[in-house]
């Protein structure tokens, strides 16, 4: 059993990871809170109270509401999947609400729910490290309750999956949303786990994949996970700007069964200004980081159907 934070950005994999996390018997949910990256607060906080009313324990779970903002915007076309997630009939079948909202803003809500373990967490980051970097400079001592940052972001590959006005292409976007965010967490002694688009390209969303959570609907979760896919599109004949993969539950997965992944050290740095801002890339002079690059694809798929179907 190991206490898990998590701190996600709304999006579809971001909710359906809340999800799995809450479906998994070896992790311990002890907090989470919502930031306004690639989605908007309202819908994604309400989402989440919903799935963790739904899947999880209403009694001991809270969702923050982060305060934060980044540099560069998420296109709001992607933002405004987490009104489709909070909309959906399975999510609303029992109101009111009943998870609160927690009482401070994320990067203060981190710090209490670390501070309240007597074991260490680790720490999930599925969008931008914002709130994690506005904790850090709150209270420095909170790294000696952190086993890990398990982050979703970055990539050493030559191309990210940046394309906006005055950008060279090079970066991912949790690191181009908050570059400096990036820079403050590279510089504590907290380890880290980087699942780059190295190993988050190995899972696109499919048709295949939908077409086998389709067969299996019969199952609550499973339904419920092909439902929310369903507001994204998958890679079909080739890769567009807009095509979904499963960056965030790979990210998810790789906590609850280690074995899913490889991982090697690298020493890595990041561009916090210019065209190339939020590049992540080797140096002999950065942080080293444990860099998650391949993913058993079949394995990774049959484990989240396994605790869809539980
Ligand atoms: O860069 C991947 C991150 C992940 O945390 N997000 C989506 C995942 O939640 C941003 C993103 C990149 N490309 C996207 C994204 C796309 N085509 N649609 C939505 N979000
Ligand atoms: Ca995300």
């Amino acid at each position: 059993m190991k206490n898990v934070y998590l701190n996600h950005d709304g999006g579809v994999d971001d909710l359906i990871s809340l999800y799995l996390l809450l479906k998994m018997e070896n992790v311990r949910l002890i907090g989470c809170s919502v930031i306004p990256a690639d989605c908007y607060l309202e819908p994604a906080l309400s989402a989440s109270r919903k799935i963790s009313d739904r899947f999880g324990n209403c009694e001991t779970l809270e969702i923050a509401a982060s305060t934060s903002r980044g540099k560069n915007p998420f296109p709001k076309d992607w933002r405004m999947h987490a009104f489709f997630v909070d909309a959906l009939p399975i999510l609303n079948e029992h109101l009111p609400v009943r998870t609160k909202v927690a009482e401070k803003p994320a990067h203060l809500d981190l710090i209490d729910k670390l501070k309240a373990q007597e074991d260490k967490t680790t720490l999930i980051f599925i969008g931008p490290l914002t709130d994690l970097a506005r904790a850090l400079e709150m209270d420095p001592s909170i790294v000696q309750h952190i086993e890990k940052l398990v982050w979703m972001g970055g990539t050493l590959l030559p191309t990210g999956n940046v394309e906006e006005p005055e950008h060279d292409g090079t970066a991912e976007w949790n690191a181009f949303w908050d570059p400096e965010a990036m820079d403050i967490v590279w510089k504590s002694d907290i380890l880290i786990d980087m699942v780059a688009l190295e190993s988050t390209n190995q899972v696109p969303l499919t048709v295949d994949i939908r077409e086998e959570w389709a067969r299996n609907r019969k199952h609550e979760g499973v339904d419920f996970v092909g439902q929310s896919y369903a507001a994204v599109p998958p890679l079909v004949h080739f890769e567009t700007n807009s095509t979904y993969y499963l960056w965030d539950v790979l990210t998810t997965a790789s906590v609850g069964n280690s074995s899913l992944v490889k991982k090697k050290p690298v020493q890595v740095s990041v561009e916090a200004d210019g065209p190339s801002q939020g590049r992540t890339y080797e140096d002999e002079n950065g942080k080293e980081i444990q860099l998650v690059y391949d993913v058993d694809h079949d394995a990774f798929f049959s484990y989240i159907l396994s605790l869809m179907k539980a």
